[in-house]
């Protein structure tokens, strides 16, 4: 059985991979706007992993016994100033989901619930790779917005589909 306190947190971090979902599928939205469909592709695929990871979370409660509940999730902004501000929007944003997950390792180690302390090391890895991924391209997409090389780089980050698959097979 899973104390009520992980159980909470890890309800509310729930709401928070689906407001990053919702984050990026509105940054989506803002993309394909601009008429960079291909960095608008990205982001869909981006919204799909924040949904999967919302899904483990809810997988791993029901599997431990607890109840998942799921509560109002907060509206994502719906203007940026440039797509370079909107890829650094989305880096900034996964550094703060690090420290949510961070927080949750505290806690779960607080609680000596060591099972917990396991299955979010999954999160502290993706982690790593998410922030190293939307720190990348908003590098990238800084140094080209404006130029006649953003629509390459809006092709190629087209190119991007989510697979659970291969996000699993990491584990
Ligand atoms: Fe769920 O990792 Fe991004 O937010």
């Amino acid at each position: 059985m899973i104390d009520e306190r992980m159980v909470e947190a890890i309800n509310e971090q729930i709401n928070a991979e689906l407001y990053s979902a919702y984050i990026y599928y509105s940054m989506a939205a803002w993309l394909e706007d601009q008429g960079l469909d291909g960095m608008a592709r990205w982001m869909k695929a981006q919204t799909q992993e924040e949904l999967f990871h919302a899904d483990k979370f809810f997988n791993y409660v029901c599997e431990r016994g607890g109840r998942v509940e799921l509560t109002a999730i907060e509206g994502p902004p719906t203007e940026w100033d440039s797509a370079t501000a909107v890829f650094e929007h989305a880096y900034e944003h996964e550094q703060y989901v690090t420290s949510r997950i961070n927080d949750l390792v505290d806690l779960a180690i607080e609680l000596k619930d060591h099972a917990t302390t396991q299955f979010l090391q999954w999160y502290v890895k993706e982690q790593v790779e998410e922030e190293d991924n939307t720190s990348t391209i908003a590098e990238q997409v800084k140094m080209v917005e404006g130029t006649g090389q953003m629509l390459m780089l809006d092709r190629e980050m087209g190119a991007r589909v989510f697979t659970p698959s291969a996000t699993e097979e990491e584990e």
